[in-house]
């Protein structure tokens, strides 16, 4: 696997999914994560950072991109405290360069990460998976307080509202003067300590609650990736398969070619959607044929870079009952071992959409496409 770098996110020490689990995932590369339980706009700590690359490289693994460092809304709304608050942003991508990170995720939604309608939408086989139903989002009365899975914990619903609010009078245009802004005074500082920032996209790659939206499509990456003043090699996209696949007419292989051929796509977030007529969508299993990409067609394209990239298979259905039931345990000597618990874990079970089965699915889906596409490659050439 020369190209690609096999990654997972594991959700630190809170994700129920040991490193030691992730590491026997065959030709797992390394892990991607974050400091998640930092407020936003803070400096982080070097020696956390530290701590958590020696934690992931104990276990055989890199630890060379943070997925995501989020942007404190300040900067997202062009307030006057946005400038503090970048500084600190370009501090944290020197430290974590020095530290030997590579490719910074970030997005920039106002408000919300990813939005959907049911975090455990069950399918015909009896797995579950998050999904998206735009009735249900038309039936949302803003001004009454919105109450979306996933978003709970994160604002009361005062806040949210009040939040919701300040994003009034800002449009596409004034968020992507403050996108702009943004990486005008960032960029130079990650292409100098040789960082990559890559742009998540919308998720899904359309307005909602009226709230804009600038990372949807080819045209919006272009205007993000070619802007003369943000020209750099540091500016560019994490490529999720899934939120621009749940935009109609988003084509997967063409934005890859179009984008990847020019050094902007360093890292892949690999799933699939299925996406209907109306909009709606739920997230399948990685595979063509389970969505509505074709996921051969994806790993074609990126192949046809020549460039070495990062994958990770995103959000996996639920499936084997695995939330409630599997935790490792380390007991007082220090042993570790598997418990299955099938009436739950105090509430301890994996992120929405990151439970390690399906997810595992996926890393061996991209691997064998990768390993089939290469050979048929070197079989090609030889012939030639
Ligand atoms: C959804 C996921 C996201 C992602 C962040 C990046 O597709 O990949 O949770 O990590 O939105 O900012
Ligand atoms: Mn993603």
């Amino acid at each position: 696997m020369e190209d690609m770098h096999l990654i997972l996110r594991w959700h630190g020490e809170k994700d129920p999914i040991s490193l030691r689990q992730y590491a026997q995932i065959p030709n797992l590369y390394g892990i991607v994560t974050s400091l998640y339980h930092l407020p936003l706009g803070q400096v982080w700590d070097r020696a956390e950072v530290l701590r958590l690359k020696e934690q992931i490289e104990a276990h055989g693994l890199k630890f060379e991109l943070v997925d995501s460092f989020r942007i404190h809304e300040d900067i997202k709304r062009g307030y006057a405290s946005r400038d503090a608050l970048i500084e600190n942003y370009r501090k944290n991508i020197r430290m974590l360069a020095e530290c030997g990170i590579r490719i910074i995720c970030y997005n920039f939604m106002p408000v919300f990460d990813w939005t959907r309608t049911d975090l455990a939408h069950v399918l015909p086989d009896g797995s579950d998976c998050l999904s998206f139903e735009e009735e249900k989002v038309r039936a949302v009365d803003p001004e009454r307080g919105i109450e979306l899975p996933g978003w709970g914990t994160n604002h009361t619903p005062a806040e949210l509202q009040a939040l919701l609010h300040s994003y009034r009078g800002i449009g596409e245009e004034e968020l992507w003067d403050n996108c702009r802004y943004f990486l005008r005074a960032v960029l130079p500082v990650a292409e100098e300590c040789g960082v990559k920032l890559a742009l998540h996209p919308d998720d899904p790659p359309r307005p909602i609650f009226g709230l804009p939206r600038i990372a949807k499509n080819a045209a919006d990456y272009r205007r993000i990736l070619f802007t003369a003043d943000l020209d750099s090699p540091s500016n560019t996209i994490t490529f999720c398969c899934g939120s621009l696949g749940s935009g109609a007419d988003n084509d997967l292989p063409a934005m890859i070619r179009e984008f990847g051929s020019r050094g902007k796509l360093p890292f892949v977030h690999f799933r699939n959607v299925q996406l209907e007529p109306s909009g709606d969508f739920y997230e399948s299993g990685h595979q063509t044929g389970c969505g509505s990409s074709d996921m051969g067609e994806v790993m074609r394209a990126l192949c046809d870079m020549d460039q070495p990239f990062y994958l990770r298979p995103d959000h996996g259905r639920r499936i084997w009952d695995e939330a409630w039931s599997i935790r490792e345990v380390t007991d007082a000597d220090g042993t570790q071992r598997v418990e299955h618990r099938p009436d739950g874990w105090n509430g301890v079970k994996p992120a929405a959409g990151y439970g390690l089965f399906d997810r595992a699915l996926g890393a061996a889906y991209a691997q064998g496409l990768y390993e089939g596409i290469r050979r048929e490659r070197a079989a090609q050439l030889t012939k030639e």
